[in-house]
């Protein structure tokens, strides 16, 4: 049957119209037939749903097209795999890809409602932690707006990340139920189930055709259904598909067991399948061998991989040709055992020899390293990973043993090498380290700054940069402006198009042409306006939910992303006592009001990130209520920092924190987010913060801080925290007022285990960069008082933000590693039927 969907989509038709009317009765007719609700007796959710489902309905002609051109054209497709996917809120986002969001609000309001109250009620899919997941969703959206055939392959966790209470200062965890009351934009395909193999043993047999071959019998077999969504981009028609697998068992009983009379043994059976994707784990830059987690790497990636290869067989393309079919980019170590499940399946189910194998396997991965720290490399201990996944322990010593016989040709007088480099670490418990097998697997290895990239090829990586160098490359993070700046700031979105047109959204670096206004008064005045109105907002919002008074004219500056030593919060908290220290000690001392915020989720198991939190919490209830303080300081720690949260942080923000020890933070993206709406980054040279600088002018940016060179150079002559804290006896003063007390009621155990990290430890160097810090800070006070002059940097930071798109991103991982031409969607133009 050809013609699969309907040829026109009609004006005045319920599922596709885009005229006001049209919409309204849409929206009505879904939440009668779907929420089966009228207006009396529906729920702020019914609304939502109904809103959701009438705006699906007018993407999935574009994505039915998508999907039908893609199998009948067969183009070059791009693979993103990735175990987290932190795409945010759905609804506005698609509103505006769409081009729609005016008319839904106008016939939204029609009906007496309020489009942004719905939008509300979206409960956001928080599949990730934070910058690692949140990148693959931006990624997927870029992919979508150039047109590039793609599809993304992740997790379906029923538990995302977890919501964050604060109770008495301390973060409180609090399980997602983000299924709740059900999904609108997914679609369960259960006819494209696939099975998962785990545990058992392995055999060897001869075929029929007399050659050696090896067979997996399983210890269980887990079942994974795909749920897909789509993905459009924007303005154009192309919608590509997310698709995450959720596990289940393959019957719902073991009727065997059950007909023993073991009913709870069966049903155990079901439920320990269905914990594969039960939730999401929450530790970001650790890695933990927790076997789970192994389990929920190899069923994502057995799932894709299988479904990759039965969409080659339907599209007519031969396996041998698997690689010219797709280009897999693994983000991150986490799906990295599909190089050796793409071997197995190409050796043990399809026929295939070594060589020709190995070959396939080698031109199809590509691999993104995100971190050089150390502690979230990934390695597996043999003895988990051969229990569960056998065959891929044999292989994985196959390629490793292939592998090191080629460093020892390269490198013959060197055989420390060998050791350095295995994929397995023989040094003591064995270990399947991740990073390696990505290296030795894939054809090309990216970092993520130009700084992280280079760190990469002179540390971490170094022996695979000298045996590989041709397959090292850069490509510099980006971020949607669609969601980061036309969803999330719509008055600075009307301000610029009403300037320089509306191309920047698919082309940032139009945002240039603002340049030539910085020097335009009336300009400049409309930029602090809206700057100012957005200021508001989040007061209303602050003063809503956390009851605080927030001043609008004070400087925001804001510190919005994961709790961790490395990106030092701390330092952040240091300076607020430093000033309070100094406001008390001169009470008419004259600075710049600032309102300190903080968001961001620790870890439940990171002990001093979670003392951090209460930290911040506990200066906050002394500054926020010290009369001599008064309107000068105040600190919020916003809760349960998410995706739509940051939406509303980054307009807002007049200073931006980047304050993470050089070398330590692989890129950031919340520094590029900030900077495009606006706000100054105090920084140090580490990550993207380098690039940024560049592209906004250092005159532009408030650095401080060492370099990542400075801080080896440090570490080697040994680094003694002490010498800090008696050389500066402002800084002494605030380590000291901590100690006694004075933040937690007189106890002087409670932050005592973090000064002992700093005193005694400080890895993360936060005491040899507090004075270059705290200076900085003075001049960001005195900058901030110069109100056009600050006005003029902020017009200028984001101007000069263009690089920093995803779209950007992307186009360098098409020219660079995945070569996948663009390709157009037809989709016939909407009609006005007469009969
Ligand atoms: C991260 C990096 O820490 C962060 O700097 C980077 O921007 C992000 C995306 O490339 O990846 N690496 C990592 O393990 N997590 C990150 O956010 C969790």
């Amino acid at each position: 049957m050809t013609g699969i969907l309907p040829n026109k989509p009609r004006i005045e038709d319920d599922r596709t119209g885009i005229d006001i009317d049209t919409l309204k009765r849409a929206f009505l007719d879904n939440l009668f037939y779907i929420q089966a609700k009228f207006p009396k007796v529906s729920t702020k959710n019914d609304y939502y749903m109904a809103l959701a489902y009438t705006v699906r309905d007018r993407l999935l002609n574009r994505w039915l097209h998508t999907n039908q051109t893609y199998l009948e054209r067969a183009p070059r497709i791009v693979a993103y795999l990735s175990a987290e996917f932190l795409m945010g809120p759905h609804l506005g986002n698609n509103l505006i890809d769409l081009g729609l969001y005016e008319p839904v609000k106008q016939a939204i309001a029609e009906l007496g409602l309020d489009l942004n109250e719905l939008l509300e009620q979206e409960e956001e899919p928080g599949l990730g932690n934070g910058g690692l997941g949140r990148l693959a969703a931006c990624y997927i959206d870029s992919l979508a707006t150039l047109e590039i055939p793609s599809v993304a392959y992740g997790i379906r966790y029923e538990y995302g990340i977890f919501d964050q209470e604060i109770k008495d200062g301390w973060q409180v965890e609090v399980t997602d139920r983000w299924l709740r009351y059900g999904n609108p934009w997914e679609v369960v395909r259960p006819e494209s189930e696939l099975m998962v193999k785990f545990g058992g043993h392995t055999e060897t047999f001869i075929d029929e055709y007399g050659v050696y071959r090896v067979q997996w019998v399983p210890y269980k077999v887990v079942k994974g259904v795909p749920y897909d969504t789509p993905i459009l981009g924007f303005k154009t028609n192309t919608a590509n598909t997310l698709r995450l697998w959720k596990a289940e068992a393959p019957e719902s009983f073991d009727f065997a067991v059950f007909n023993q009379g073991d009913y709870f043994g069966a049903v155990h059976q079901k439920s320990e399948s269905e914990n594969i994707t039960k939730v999401l784990y929450p530790n970001d830059e650790t890695y933990q061998g927790k076997q789970l987690r192994l389990e929920q790497q190899y069923f994502f990636v057995s799932c894709s991989l299988q479904d990759m290869i039965r969409l080659a067989k339907m599209q007519g393309v031969a396996l041998e040709r698997f690689h010219e079919h797709f280009a897999i980019q693994l983000n991150d170590t986490h799906p990295t055992i599909a190089i050796a499940e793409l071997m197995r399946l190409l050796l043990d189910e399809h026929g295939f020899d070594w060589d020709r194998a190995w070959d396939i396997t080698t031109k199809t991965f590509a691999y993104t390293n995100h971190t050089l720290l150390p502690e979230a490399l990934e390695r597996w201990s043999v003895a988990m990973l051969g229990g569960l996944l056998p065959r891929h322990l044999e292989l994985i010593y196959e390629i490793n043993s292939r592998f090191l016989d080629e460093v020892r040709i390269k490198f013959f007088e060197d055989p420390d090498r060998i050791a350095r480099m295995s994929i397995i670490d023989e040094s003591g418990e064995r270990y399947v380290r991740m990073a390696h097998l990505a290296c030795v697997g894939s054809y090309a290895i990216n970092g993520v700054a130009e700084l992280h990239s280079r760190l990469l090829k002179q540390t971490v990586l170094h022996d695979f940069y000298e045996m590989y160098p041709e397959k090292f490359v850069n490509v510099t993070n980006g971020v949607t402006p669609r969601r980061f700046i036309a969803l999330s700031n719509p008055r600075l979105t009307s301000l610029i198009t009403s300037k320089i047109g509306d191309g920047w959204l698919k082309n940032l670096g139009e945002l240039r042409k603002l340049e030539s206004l910085v020097d335009d008064a009336g300009f400049r005045n409309d930029f602090y306006q809206v700057k100012q109105a957005v200021k508001q907002d989040l007061a209303d919002y602050v003063r809503a939910n956390h009851g605080v008074e927030i001043n609008p004219e004070s400087i925001y500056d804001i510190q919005a992303k994961r709790i961790h030593e490395y990106k030092r919060q701390h330092l952040n908290a240091l300076y607020i006592i430093t000033l309070y220290n100094r406001l008390k000690a001169n009470p008419s001392l004259d600075i710049a009001p600032r309102t300190f915020l903080f968001g961001g989720k620790a870890a439940p198991g990171y002990y001093m990130a979670k003392l951090i939190v209460k930290l911040i919490n506990s200066i906050a209830d002394v500054t926020n209520s010290d009369p001599d303080v008064g309107d000068r300081i105040k600190v919020v720690f916003l809760t349960d920092y998410n995706v739509k949260f940051a939406q509303r942080v980054y307009p807002a923000a007049n200073l931006s924190e980047q304050i993470s020890t050089a070398g330590k933070e692989a890129s950031g993206t919340g520094n590029m987010k900030f900077s495009m709406n606006g706000a100054l980054t105090i920084g140090t040279l580490d990550g993207a913060n380098v690039e940024i600088r560049e592209a906004v002018g250092a005159e532009n940016f408030f650095l401080f801080g060492m370099t990542a060179e400075e801080v080896l150079a440090k570490k080697a002559e040994g680094y003694n925290p002490w010498d800090y804290y008696h050389g500066n006896d402002e800084l002494k003063g605030v380590l000291d007022r901590i100690a006694s007390g004075f933040f937690s009621h007189g106890d002087t155990e409670l932050f005592k285990p973090l000064l002992d990290s700093l005193l005694y430890q400080d890895i993360f160097m936060v005491l040899a960069d507090y004075q270059s810090y705290v200076e900085c800070q003075e001049r960001v006070d005195g900058a901030f008082r110069d109100r056009d002059n600050w006005t003029r940097m902020s017009i200028l930071n984001a101007a000069r933000m263009g690089h920093f798109s995803s779209d950007r991103s992307i186009r360098d991982y098409l020219s660079q590693i995945w070569k996948a031409p663009a390709v157009k969607i037809d989709v016939p133009e909407y009609s006005q039927s007469n009969g």
